[in-house]
């Protein structure tokens, strides 16, 4: 979960001197950005969450293992706004869809698309993006079922409907896309070519992994 202390960005006149006074507006507006994604992301996590709750009392069964939230940081969101060649302004961070996100950690591969088809059903729930890396995984090995919606966040005067990434996976691929994030991290001058396909097998490895627990969980 996302700890952030709230200040009050709320200027006085008296103690900005005029000169400064555009770029502390311009913050005071990225400050309020990013509060309205963080309610966005409690907004869709809270969704989650009592969908899992149903599902325990109903079913005495957990389709979530954990959750994840992240806001993008200042520095991962200026990297990225660069590599896409966009200007570091507002309007740009409107264009950048995983300004808000969550991971969705599931137990079985089938709780991955259950949980989604349950998301997606709610009315105020809009679907923007679905990339399934699971039926196709990416070249890299990556398995993951994506999502960006868009979700309504009710402010004091006005309504902001902000996307949110909703990465959803098994454990198995959880792991294997933490360590390889890890392991092509540390190494700075990127992973040889042997490396990336060991990695590849890894991955193939891990899926066979989910799909004979799920047999098995069928089975049961
Ligand atoms: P972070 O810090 O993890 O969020 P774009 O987001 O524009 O770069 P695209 O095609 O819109 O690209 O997004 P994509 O590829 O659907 O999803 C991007 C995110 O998926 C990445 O976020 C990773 O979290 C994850 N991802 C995609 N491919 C891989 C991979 O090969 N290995 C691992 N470990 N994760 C992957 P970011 O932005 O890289 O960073």
């Amino acid at each position: 979960m996302i700890i952030e202390k709230k200040d009050s960005f709320r200027l006085d006149d008296a103690m900005v001197p005029a000169q400064l006074r555009p770029l502390m507006e311009e913050f005071q507006d990225f400050v309020l950005l990013r509060n309205t994604y963080h309610a966005a992301i409690r907004e869709v996590s809270t969704k989650l969450e009592i969908l899992d709750d149903e599902f325990q009392v109903r079913y005495d069964y957990n389709p979530i293992h954990h959750m994840e939230c992240r806001l993008k940081s200042p520095k991962s969101l200026f990297e990225k706004l660069e590599r896409k060649g966009l200007d570091i302004d507002l309007d740009s961070i409107y264009k950048i869809t995983d300004m808000a996100g969550i991971r969705v950690i599931c137990n079985y591969i089938d709780d991955v698309y259950a949980v989604a088809t349950l998301l997606l059903q709610q009315d105020d729930i809009k679907l923007l993006r679905r990339s399934d890396y699971i039926k196709e995984p990416k070249e890299s090995g990556y398995r993951s079922l994506h999502l960006v919606v868009e979700i309504p966040v009710f402010l004091s005067d006005k309504t902001e409907h902000v996307p949110v990434e909703i990465q959803i996976r098994t454990i198995a691929m959880d792991t294997w896309a933490s360590l390889e994030h890890e392991l092509k991290y540390k190494r700075a001058g990127g992973i040889t070519s042997a490396m990336e396909k060991e990695l590849i097998d890894c991955a193939d490895a891990m899926a066979e992994v989910d799909r004979r627990m799920e047999l098995i969980h069928k089975e049961l």
